[in-house]
């Protein structure tokens, strides 16, 4: 008779299958603690010493052995090897403490020249000190790493993550030296993979490195690690949410949750998880939106720690093709942002630049923004919260992707996972989008239809949305019809006639539409280039009059449509993207910008403007 495995064992061996196909995303990093930043004791932005490392000598020996795999555990760059003043010194070929430093945070690709293209490993260091304290939890903090990145604390493996926009976090908690020196060394990689999320086809430029803060966390014992205060569902005068504990005291704690200016103060208890959920009527609550952006100061405590966050209120629905905001019809006046300083040119660095970006925004006269096309900045977040704009937020499913790679999957789920954790208690935003112009075909629509679940089920308040593809016909009809619009919210598609197709600006009003469902349609993209300062006549390509004719006869034809609410053209200003070869006209930018590299606003950017005034006009007054 042949005996069989004890389940336990088959369990082990299919998770171990398992993760070995998910890759990074079962490498285990600490469930990601809500409002970390708030948390922060200790800074590690500033300037980090970096080796270039194209062969990955710090991370394979000559038989590409990994050092990390090695029994010792020893051997590569994360040692942060000194000079051995031994008898018989050890050979070491590579000094953190004598290399190049970088701006973290910052991209490697706009602060070295050599930099401008380079794709793959580089390693970073820096050197702090933090003593621990006793009885107190410790964690590590990367706001975002592009895009593979092994993490070491003091020689130490912490883990590895994939994916260049979404929080990375470790526990440290006795992994601090406790004579308070330490360093932390990342071999962060940006090389891109047909299977990674997004692909190695996209058109914005591959940015490597530690792009957003870096910190440590503090936390007692028993600390806040999660917590979602909002509106119920459809429901102007309900707060709903939980607190999650994590520690060794989480069970039958009490959390005090405390508004105190909308007079809201509740004792709750945690149940066996650690978990307080709590439904409470909030019958004065001023509500949040663009018109006024209130925030409330909201804190919870726990005895242990208060965490204090500021939140906003509202509640956002759709209604045959109507779009609700706080229960009133709303048009969504937006634009579409990358998380680009054009001035740089690179990533945003801190708060000031993304403060340019979203002031720009508003002087175009938004109320929305499309924050595009992967996971913006948690600050980004909070400004959008502040200066009331709406936000439409994303993740990297971006053109084609390895549908068919159950990896593939799991790392984008992930990704939307991770998102949507990080951006809960955000008022802005009101869309979660899963991917931008996917392709038709079976395997992508059970993938894309997966992402609508799983955000669903993570956050059935805002609305789900992607922007997909349409296609045309000879009779001038353009029709939106894929089946994954079934499934979402908000009807939102790219449409490029009068720069892709279509001819030239004045031809496109003779388009028509056929949209195939009953929802609001918000355009995801439409959009031309211009070379800022490049005069001609409506005709001529590159001109800012061209670009200035097609959102003239856009906005005619957009206007056409029956359940038109709201729309994100492309794109607020230029930016680079490495497919944009054209040498007088591009430069390695994409043009599309109603503000150039330069920050000048191009001739479109007043006609959109004028559009929003009306818009404004029509849905804001009196409503
Ligand atoms: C698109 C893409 C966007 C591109 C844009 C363009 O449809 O979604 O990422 O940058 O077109 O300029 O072609």
């Amino acid at each position: 008779m042949t005996h069989l495995p004890p389940l336990k064992t088959v369990l082990a061996l299919v998770l171990g299958v398992a993760g070995l196909l998910l890759g990074s995303s079962a490498l285990a990093q600490t469930s990601l603690i809500q409002n970390a930043p708030a948390r922060r004791v200790l800074s590690l932005n500033g300037s980090w010493n970096y080796i270039i490392d194209p062969y990955e000598n710090g991370f394979y020996d000559y038989r590409r052995e990994a050092f990390d795999k090695s029994a010792s555990g020893k051997g590569g760059y994360y040692d942060n090897q000194k000079p051995s003043t031994a008898q018989e010194p050890e050979l070491i070929e590579y000094d953190f403490d004598h290399s190049a430093a970088m701006q973290v945070p910052g991209d490697w690709n706009s602060q070295d020249p050599k930099l401008l293209y380079y794709e793959g490993t580089i390693w970073l260091k820096k050197s702090f000190k933090l003593a621990p304290v006793a009885g107190k939890r410790y964690f590590l903090y990367f706001g975002a790493i592009n895009y593979e990145a092994h993490i070491y604390l003091n020689g130490k493996k912490l883990g590895m993550h994939q994916g260049g926009f979404t929080p990375i976090q470790y526990e440290v908690t006795g992994k601090l030296s406790p004579n308070g020196e330490n360093f932390v060394v990342v071999k962060a990689d940006n090389t891109r993979h047909l299977e990674a999320v997004p692909t190695i086809n996209t058109d914005w430029w591959n940015y490597g490195g530690i792009t957003r803060d870096v910190f440590i966390a503090e936390a007692p014992e028993t600390f806040i690690v999660d917590y979602k205060v909002q509106l119920a569902k459809g429901n102007l005068s309900q707060l709903t949410g939980y607190v999650q504990l994590d520690g060794a005291g989480k069970i039958g704690q009490s959390v005090t949750l405390n508004i105190a200016e909308a007079g809201i103060k509740q004792t709750l208890k945690t149940d066996g998880e650690g978990r307080a959920s709590f439904n409470l009527p909030a019958k004065k609550l001023k509500l949040w939106s663009p018109l006024s952006p209130k925030l409330y100061a909201v804190s919870l405590s726990n005895g242990g720690e208060t965490v204090q966050d500021r939140i906003g209120f509202r509640t956002i629905e759709t209604k045959g093709q109507d779009i609700l905001l706080n229960g009133k019809s709303t048009f969504m006046r937006g634009i579409s942002i990358h998380d680009e300083n054009p001035l740089i040119p690179g990533r945003a660095r801190g708060e000031g630049d993304l403060r340019m970006l979203l002031t720009w925004a508003k002087e175009l006269g938004c109320n929305y923004v499309r924050l595009a096309h992967y996971p913006h900045n948690e600050a980004m977040l909070k400004l959008a919260d502040e200066m009331g704009l709406l936000v439409w937020a994303e993740v990297p499913v971006y053109w084609t992707i390895a549908w068919q790679n159950p990896a593939t999957y799991q790392n984008a789920e992930t990704q939307l996972s991770d998102l949507i954790s990080m951006g809960k208690n955000r008022a802005s935003i009101v869309v979660w989008s899963v991917g931008n112009e996917t392709p038709l075909g079976d395997p992508r629509l059970t993938f894309m239809t997966n992402l609508v679940k799983k955000a669903r089920a993570l956050d059935d308040t805002r609305l789900i949305a992607a922007a997909l593809e349409l296609h045309r016909t000879p009779d001038n009809v353009i029709h939106v019809d894929d089946p994954l619009g079934e499934s979402l919210d908000l009807t939102s598609f790219n449409e490029y006639a009068g720069w892709y197709w279509g001819g030239k600006p004045s031809e496109i009003t003779k388009y028509t539409f056929d949209i195939k469902y009953n929802k609001p349609v918000v355009i995801s993209e439409f959009g031309g280039d211009a070379l800022a300062g490049y005069h001609g006549d409506a005709d001529t390509r590159w001109s800012e009059e061209y670009q200035e004719a097609l959102y003239v006869n856009q906005l005619k034809m957009l206007s056409t449509i029956k359940g038109l609410r709201g729309m994100t053209p492309w794109i607020l200003a230029d930016f680079r993207a490495t497919r944009r070869q054209h040498p007088v006209y591009q430069n390695g930018f994409n043009r599309k910008g109603l503000i150039s590299s330069t920050g000048v606003k191009k001739k479109a950017f007043y006609t959109l403007q004028e559009y929003y005034r009306q818009q404004a006009a029509k849905y804001d007054s009196g409503k």
